[in-house]
Order: structure tokens, then sequence, then C-alpha cells
């Protein structure tokens, strides 16, 4: 059931918050800072492999607080030993491929991070496997000081199946991608910010506090042209130049249709703060 609230949002805006006030098994929730919700993946003692009602519950959650007028940013993160050391070898390994396919086993995985709002992955320690896919799905990566990365697939007798050979491949280029997809090397959260998978990197306690910093910034702008920016992005790491930059400049005239832009636009003239009202 879900709970509506009226709550006070930021800039001194009225917002519905939809987000369910519900708990779940292997995840944890909370709004850490005004516009900011986080999911901490939540299963310690097997760090935190991603068994199929984690990834449920990781989608529930994510898509509720994609409804909440009231956030405008997600954190999404683990523990500092593990983000998430992978799919669940324990649940996966007698499937046959009859259950995998009927099943479009792994598929609920990018729909749980196949969002508008920004998503923001904070990883401390393993993120190995789907754990790397999973924090590839989102559209900033943090990365603790100790972070390791890796698919290590190859050393089960798979391939990566959630992203894997194709955004670490955009993302830290072809030749280092085939050495850490062909070998199952794992690499350090300063190789990855030297190769771009990563923005920034944090000693390990600071890493969720930084996140959820820079997810509060973004949460304060305007959410029209957060969307579309992040949709323009993400178009453009499927497309070529020209469409990209198509794609770009639409997207861009049609915010001239917001308030937020005459607003953003007169704040800027009167020498005040922006009061965006998402629309
Ligand atoms: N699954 C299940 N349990 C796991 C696990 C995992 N991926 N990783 C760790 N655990 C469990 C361990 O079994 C252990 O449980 P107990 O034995 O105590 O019950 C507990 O977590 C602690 O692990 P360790 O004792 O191994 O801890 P260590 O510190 O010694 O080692 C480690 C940490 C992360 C280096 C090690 O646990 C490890 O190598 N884990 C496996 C990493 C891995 O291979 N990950 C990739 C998984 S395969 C698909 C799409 C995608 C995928 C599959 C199919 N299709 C489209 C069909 C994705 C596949 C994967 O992610």
């Amino acid at each position: 059931m879900i709970k509506i609230t009226r709550i006070q949002g930021f800039r001194g805006v009225r917002k519905f918050s939809t987000t369910k006030t519900r708990t779940y098994d292997h995840i944890l929730t909370s709004t850490p800072a005004e516009g900011v919700f986080q999911v901490t993946l939540n299963r310690p003692k097997a760090l935190n492999a991603l068994c199929t009602p984690l990834i449920y519950e990781l989608r529930d959650a994510m898509r509720t607080a994609d409804c909440d007028s009231s956030i405008g940013a997600i954190v999404m993160t683990g523990s500092e030993r593990a983000f998430a050391a992978g799919a669940d070898i324990k649940e996966m390994k007698d499937m046959t491929f009859a259950q995998a396919y009927s099943q479009e086993f792994i598929k609920s995985w990018s729909q749980a991070t196949d969002i508008r709002k920004p998503v923001l992955a904070a990883v401390n320690g393993y993120a190995l496997g789907g754990g790397c896919e999973l924090a590839m799905m989102a559209d900033i990566i943090y990365a603790g000081e100790k972070a390791v990365f890796g698919q290590p697939e190859i050393k089960l007798g798979i391939i990566p199946g959630a992203g894997g050979t194709q955004r670490l491949m955009r993302a830290i280029g072809k030749a280092r991608a085939m050495h850490f997809i062909l070998t199952g090397d794992t690499f350090t959260a300063e190789q990855a910010l030297a190769w771009g998978l990563v923005a920034d990197v944090y000693p390990v306690s600071e890493l969720v506090p930084a996140t959820v910093r820079v997810a509060q910034k973004i949460a304060a702008q305007g959410k029209l042209a957060v969307q579309a920016a992040k949709e323009a992005i993400n178009y453009g790491t499927t497309v070529g130049l020209e469409s990209g930059l198509e794609y770009e400049r639409r997207l861009f005239h049609s915010l001239f249709a917001t308030s937020d832009q005459k607003e953003g636009m007169a704040a800027f003239v009167e020498k005040r703060q922006a009061n965006f009202e998402d629309k």
C-alpha cells in the first residue's frame, strides 16, 4: 500500500511523496538528504550477491522513487566490504537454458535501473560480475579507495550477461575490456578513475556521504532539465555524433517551453537563487 504524504519540498515548493514506507528483506531504503533517495544492498553474509528477490526489491524501490516528485536523485550503494560480488552463483548454478530463456533471467536487472532520474552508484569493496554491471547501469559511479572491479564470469564458464561486455568496453576501451573480461582479472578504484569508469574516488568512510552530497546538488536543479540532460547523454552513447547532436538540440529547444527556463534565467538576471518548480 502506498502512503501519500504531503511534505515540504526543497526551495519552498510543496511536493507529494509517494515513496512506499515499506521494508524489504534484501535492501535498505532511506532519504539521507532533501530530494535524495538511497538504496543500500543488504545481504552481508553473501557479499550482496544479487539473488532474484533482491533484484525485484531493487526494481520496486527504484521505480517508486522515480515516481516520487519529492525525489530528484537516487544513490545506490552496498557495504564497505562489497557493493555486490555478482549474481548469486548458488542460485543460478543449476539453472537450465530453458529456465533462463523462458524467465528472461537477468532482464529485470536493467528494468531496475531503467528510470528517468539520475542514479549515482557509490561503490565500496567488491563490484564483480553482475555487481560491476549493476554499477555500470548507474549514471555516475563514485568509488571508495579500496573498491575492486571486475568481470570474473570467464572463470565460471560464462561471460558477462547484464551489459558487461558492452558497457565496460565503452567505458574503458576495447583493449582493457578484452583483457579483464578474458582473464577475469580485477582492477582497482585508482585504475577505474584513470580509465574513466568512475567519476571520483573517496576514502572508504567518506564515499557515501560524498555521493549523497552530489545527489543533493543534482536534486536541487530543475527536474525537467536534469531529465533532459541525462536523456541526451545516454542517447549519445547509443548513436553517432550527428544524431546525438540533433537529439541534444531538440531537447534544448524544448526546454524553452518550461517555466523553469524562464525562472532560471530571470534568477540569473535578478541576481538571486532560482526557485525551480519542475514545470
Ligand atoms: N554468489 C553467491 N554467493 C557469494 C558470491 C556470489 N557471487 N560471492 C560471494 N558469495 C558468498 C560466499 O559463497 C560466502 O558464503 P559462505 O560460503 O560463507 O556461505 C560469502 O559470500 C563470503 O564470500 P567468501 O568467503 O568467498 O569471501 P572472500 O573474502 O574470501 O572472497 C570474493 C570474496 C568476492 C573474492 C569471493 O567471494 C568471490 O570470488 N566471489 C564470487 C565473485 C564472482 O565470481 N562474481 C561473478 C558472479 S557471476 C546472466 C547475466 C549476468 C550474470 C549471469 C547470467 N544471464 C543473462 C543469464 C552474472 C553473473 C555473475 O555475476
